[in-house]
């Protein structure tokens, strides 16, 4: 931690114990291993890599958030949010577009290397964080196991009962996972919201379960009791908080750099991929500015490579490796397999007496659970709405188990990669969730909100997601373990892995796949 609050006031972007302190060093053009993105499969790889002492670089298209702004935060909140929210946008594109159909939602800003980005494709829209941490910096800290039996359904080849026994919990305990405290939560005006919607689902004979979480709830119950600057009950969550999170850069990332063999280069974008003729792989970087303009392309050599750029961006540099010839041999299962992971998100509108607080925490902790309901199964996060005004909205965000996949190609003109979903496979989501919220809109006579997502009174928000997985999937386009096919020391540990759902929020599963990964990889792959 200290690595990294050092590089950031030097306004560095190598950060590792040795730049942090001395000039930097020439520039590391060959590492053992190289580590794209740092998010959550990534945090892991650099963390395991470091302790193995395998000198490790970490490449990172966005920047490190550790540098208070003109107003002393580092992050700015949902309710003023400035440059630092979005990456490279002109205004912002909250998932919320609009309040009573009022576009007061989204805030004209200057283009800057913001933490969130919403990358755009034809139907569908993907949310995903930007910066060391990834999306661990702008997430809701939901940290959710999914349940064992789904688990070996999309996962049929790994071994379920190992997973469940060593690698989620050490996953949930590297990830500083905890609970809410029961009684506060009962009492407490912060989760008023949550509660009304819990008296909601109960009413329509549903279950509800507590969900565990990375936000450090002494420190919220601290900020409620005014002991503790506030963060999760001032409106902070998708464009970064400024307490009370365990995100990575403060977990694995932290660990990582403290072993002394990670260095992490931010703002520089990982866009080519090729193997030399000695085997080892070349890896072609743009380091970009704040004003997003390229100011250097440079390589880096290393002899294993570890894919962690998201299910977007690791299947990006795949796709684009295969169709541009630079890596021929990989195989026909790569960007294929992609889901939404069945996500929509939707409001109800409440009674006038069933008020929701003026109040609320930002980070959920509580679930719908009808994952069982096998004619329909949906687990729905009871989801914050933080305006600072009571609006008698209940939100959520509803992860339903579609089965519709799509595929990535390459598109040469523009350089990136294309996403085949189309509007009827996200049709399929809506009319789980629409089944579910019908049932307890019943129960409750109450009907949803027309307001929220555009003019032009869209219901159920199913144009974009904040889970994407797939692209790259376990035992297809790589082995059990990662290691992609076709080529030897290369591995992907990030969401690309998980077949497009998992049923819950995925973040978990993402850390247990890849320390599962790279207790293998190590073991087996580093001999000398
Ligand atoms: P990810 O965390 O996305 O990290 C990828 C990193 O790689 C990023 O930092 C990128 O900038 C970087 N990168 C990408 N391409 C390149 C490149 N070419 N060169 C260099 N760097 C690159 O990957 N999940 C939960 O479990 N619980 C929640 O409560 C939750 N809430 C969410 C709320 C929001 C608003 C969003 C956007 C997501 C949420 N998620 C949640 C999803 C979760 O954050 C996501 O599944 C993980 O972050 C994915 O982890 P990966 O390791 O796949």
């Amino acid at each position: 931690m200290a690595a990294l609050q050092t590089a950031a006031a030097l306004g560095l972007t190598r950060i590792g114990l040795q730049s942090a302190h001395a000039a930097e060093p020439a520039a590391v053009d060959n590492s053992p291993a190289i580590v794209i993105g740092s998010g959550y499969g990534a945090a892991v790889a650099a963390l395991r890599l470091g302790q193995a002492g395998i000198r490790t670089l970490v490449i990172e298209m966005g920047g490190l958030w550790n540098t208070p702004g003109p107003d002393g935060k580092v992050f700015c909140s949902t309710r003023t949010p400035d440059q630092r929210s979005m990456w490279f946008r002109t205004r912002t594109e909250a998932p919320l577009a609009t309040f009573l159909w009022l576009d007061v939602v989204n805030k004209d800003i200057s283009p800057y290397p913001g933490v969130l980005d919403r990358v755009r494709f034809a139907n569908m829209s993907v949310f995903v964080g930007r910066g060391v941490g990834g999306g661990s910096l702008v997430n809701g800290s939901m940290a959710v196991t999914p349940p064992q039996s789904y688990f070996a359904e999309q996962f049929p080849t790994v071994d379920t009962a190992e997973m469940y026994s060593t690698y989620f919990p050490r996953a949930r305990s590297m990830l500083g996972v905890n609970t809410v405290d029961p009684a506060w939560f009962e009492s407490t005006e912060w989760y008023r919201f949550t509660r009304i919607s819990r008296k909601h689902a109960q009413n329509a004979g549903l279950k509800t379960t507590f969900v565990p979480s990375v936000y450090d709830f002494g420190h919220m119950q601290r900020e409620a009791a005014g002991t503790a600057t506030r963060s999760a009950l001032a409106g902070e969550v998708i464009y970064g908080n400024n307490h009370g999170k365990r995100s990575l850069d403060k977990t694995y990332l932290a660990s990582a750099l403290g072993t002394g063999n990670v260095t992490i280069h931010t703002m520089e974008r990982a866009k080519g991929i090729r193997r030399a003729s000695d085997g080892t792989y070349v890896v072609t970087v743009d380091r970009i500015d704040n004003t997003g303009k390229v100011v250097e392309t440079k390589e880096y050599g290393c002899t294993y490579l570890f894919l962690g750029g998201g299910s977007l961006g690791t299947t990006e540099l795949l796709v684009r490796a295969q169709e541009t010839g630079t890596l021929p041999a990989l195989n026909a299962s790569v960007g294929a397999g992609w889901g939404t992971n069945g996500n929509v998100m939707l409001g109800r509108a409440n009674h006038l007496w069933d008020t929701v607080g003026e109040n609320q925490s930002t980070m959920p902790v509580m679930g719908i659970d009808d994952w069982a309901n096998t004619s329909n199964p949906v687990f729905a996060e009871i989801a914050p709405l933080p305006t600072g005004l009571e609006h008698w909205v209940s939100l959520y965000l509803a992860i339903t188990k579609n089965p519709q996949r799509a595929s990535f190609t390459y598109d040469s003109a523009t350089d990136s990669a294309k996403l085949g979903w189309s509007a009827a496979q996200s049709a399929v989501s809506v009319s789980m969730a629409k089944k579910l919220f019908d049932r307890i809109n019943s129960a409750n006579s109450t009907i949803y909100r027309y307001d929220l997502f555009g003019s032009s009174s869209k219901v159920f928000a199913d144009d974009f997601t904040y889970h994407p997985l797939g692209g790259c999937v376990l035992g297809r386009a790589t082995d059990d373990y990662g290691r992609v096919k076709g080529y030897s020391k290369l591995y992907v540990t990030d969401g690309s892995l998980v077949p497009g759902s998992i049923g819950v929020n995925p973040f978990v599963t993402i850390t247990a796949l890849a320390e599962r990964t790279m207790a293998r990889v190590l073991v087996e792959d580093t001999a000398p």
